[in-house]
């Protein structure tokens, strides 16, 4: 369990940690490798935009932490739900 919606590492805090673990699970659902049922924060059986978005509402830096996975987005050549 995780304390804090968006809180995936269990420091109590929502910052860039938790979401390089979002990123790396973003765009899964349940049946996929990199699938990680904490990244799915709304529950909802896939890992993308809502749950970025609650994690966003959680952060101090909200901004910051969009700007930082659209960086690692197009790093990573991820296309499909964008902002
Ligand atoms: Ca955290
Ligand atoms: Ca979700």
């Amino acid at each position: 369990m995780v304390s804090i919606p968006g809180d995936l590492n269990g420091d109590i805090k929502v910052g860039l940690p938790d979401l390089v673990i979002l990123a790396q699970a973003y765009g899964t659902t349940p049946n996929s490798p990199k699938w990680n049922p904490n990244a799915d924060i709304d529950g909802n059986g896939a890992v993308g935009l809502s749950d970025l978005v609650i994690m966003a509402e959680h952060s101090l830096k909200p901004l910051f932490l969009l700007s930082s996975l659209q960086r690692w987005r197009a790093s990573a050549g991820i296309k499909g739900q964008g902002f």
